[in-house]
């Protein structure tokens, strides 16, 4: 029977040289081919050492680094499900990941065992091994018992590869459950639109400078080098003076707007210093007119703008080969081969070309449902099979997507996601508050940032700083609103609705 698994397709595009360096870290590091191999082959036997059910998840909130990669590729590779987490998230976001989707294995950094042990193996989660940074904790220490090769598990096309958490606009964060089918034909889209080169061809050089814990830079930056056999150099972090430096040896890079924002404030960015880069990424949120036309001025690049989401991978993308046509700022591009993509108004009809309405999508990287969520997966489907990505825009007669705004009620910062309703929840629930609401304004380095329009109940008076400080304490850092203010009364419409609109426009730098 053909095996569907993912890291199936991703060893065997590994480069017929074992010994070459796949992974070149920022502190000079080298893994070779044959270290990820081996090191996902014996993490893999200790995962299936375990005696774990099918379809068992392996929750993930460890620190940047090769070791994780590994982990991941091991995850696949013995045809369990990965559930990444976010670094930021503190104890009440984990508690609820941990509780949602009952994970058998959670890996997390040893500084945080004492805290994360305790809710998983609340949650009734058996095993909880320690990964730092360092290559040190008990993963490793486990896995170096087990022996170097693995034959790739069994895996159909419909199996789970992966579970991404997405926050909601009401209640819940949901599991978007993504198979092993969609996670490889979106790859290999990828590697034929973006002209990918083979080591044959003379190769590629991928710098991932993103965190691993998000479809950016999980899927399309590490399965975009691997399923091509192309070496990646490796940033534990954002750093645009190491990054400026490894461009120089890089030539495919992907980003946030944020990281071409903060790469145009180094006065050493010039054409010669990217002169081996042939070709720059940017999606996960709007890359701005300004940022675009600045880059081309400084590198004489045309950035290559992309979108997707964490439910669908990769959608749309402006074209890398001329063949295809001409790269354009602004718009996110045309819908990737093998993608349906439609633009529809509120009652559900298709509207003409330029008429702005909802973007819906259908196609094999769709992913299959929400965990445990049938009524809200069956809800974001039309009944003709098209997911309803919750993002407005138009499509113009050559078939560029552009995103004008979004029906969800949702702030992208730095191109992560913050949910106001979530904030606002926290919000409210503290002693005093009466009621907030929180909207996104414009900022020159994240793109946007919330700013959280706080009422007080009657005769107690707020400190807005010490808001900040409670929601400091309680959530993910990159959900705190950037500003606070308390006033005496929100604008409302005549339902007695917030009318955010007028708060955003009030509070726009
Ligand atoms: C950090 N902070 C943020 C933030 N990141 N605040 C808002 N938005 C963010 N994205 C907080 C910090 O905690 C700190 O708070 C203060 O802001 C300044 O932080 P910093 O030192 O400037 O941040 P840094 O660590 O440099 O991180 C910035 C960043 C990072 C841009 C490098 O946010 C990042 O890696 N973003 C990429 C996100 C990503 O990969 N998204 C892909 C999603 S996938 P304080 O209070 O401590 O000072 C997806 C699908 C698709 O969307 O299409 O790709
Ligand atoms: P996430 O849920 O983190 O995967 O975020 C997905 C959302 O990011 C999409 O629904 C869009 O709103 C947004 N997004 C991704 N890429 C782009 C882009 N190039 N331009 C505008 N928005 C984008």
């Amino acid at each position: 029977m053909e095996n569907h698994n993912l890291f199936a397709a991703l060893r065997a595009a590994f480069p017929a040289d074992l010994s070459a360096c796949a992974v070149e870290t920022d502190s000079g590091l080298c893994y070779s081919w044959q270290d990820l191999d081996q090191a996902s082959a014996m993490v893999a036997n200790m995962l299936a050492s375990l005696d774990l059910p099918a379809g068992a998840r392996i929750a993930v909130q460890v620190e940047k680094s090769v070791e994780a990669l590994i982990l991941y590729l091991a995850t696949l590779r013995a045809a369990l499900v990965y559930l990444p987490l976010n670094t930021a998230y503190q104890s009440a976001e984990m508690e609820y990941f941990i509780a949602d989707a009952q994970p058998s294995v959670v890996v997390c950094t040893g500084a945080n065992f004492g805290w994360i042990s305790k809710l998983a193996f609340k949650a009734g989660t058996a095993h909880v091994f320690t990964l730092n940074e360092d290559r040190t904790g008990t993963l490793l220490e486990r896995a170096s018992q087990f022996p170097r090769t693995h034959g790739v598990a069994q895996a159909t096309a419909n199996d789970i590869a992966a579970i991404i958490y997405t926050s909601g606009t009401t209640g819940r964060s949901k599991g978007a459950m993504l198979t092993h089918g969609n996670l490889l034909s979106n790859a290999r889209v990828l590697q034929t639109y973006w002209d990918w080169r083979t080591p044959q061809q003379g190769g590629d050089v991928l710098l991932h400078a993103l965190p691993i814990f998000h479809v950016h830079g999980l899927f399309v930056a590490i399965h975009g080098a691997l399923i091509n056999g192309s070496k990646m150099l490796w940033c534990g972090k954002f750093d645009p003076k190491t990054v400026l430096r490894l461009l120089s040896r890089s030539t495919v890079f992907m980003g946030v707007p944020t990281l071409y924002v903060r790469l145009l404030n180094e006065h050493g960015l010039s054409a010669q210093a990217v002169a081996s880069v042939r070709l720059f990424i940017s999606g996960s949120a709007p890359l701005l007119m300004e940022t675009f036309a600045l880059w081309q001025e400084r590198t004489g690049h045309t950035i290559l703008e992309r979108y997707g989401m964490s439910e669908t991978v990769m959608l749309t993308s402006n074209p890398c080969r001329t063949q295809d046509g001409q790269r354009r700022g602004g718009t996110v591009g045309a819908p990737l081969p093998g993608l349906q993509l439609r633009v529809r108004g509120d009652a559900g009809q298709d509207l003409p070309v330029g008429e702005i309405g909802g973007i819906e999508v259908k196609g094999p990287s769709v992913f299959k449902g929400y965990w445990k969520m049938p009524e809200k997966t069956a809800e974001e489907f039309t009944a003709d099979g098209f997911f309803k990505t919750g993002d407005v825009g138009h499509m113009d007669a050559d078939g560029y997507v552009t995103i004008v705004g979004r029906s969800k009620d949702l702030i992208i910062s730095g191109g992560y996601n913050v949910y106001p309703a979530e904030i606002e929840g926290y919000i409210n629930a503290l002693p005093g508050v009466a009621e907030s609401a929180v909207v996104g304004v414009a900022d020159a380095d994240f793109g946007e940032v919330g700013v959280a329009v706080v009422i007080a109940k009657p005769g107690v008076v707020l400190q807005p700083a010490e808001i900040l400080a409670r929601l400091k304490a309680t959530l993910a850092n990159f959900k705190i609103p950037k500003r606070c203010v308390v006033v005496a009364e929100l604008p409302r419409n005549a339902m007695g609705k917030v009318q955010k609109n007028v708060l955003r426009n009030q509070y726009q730098p």
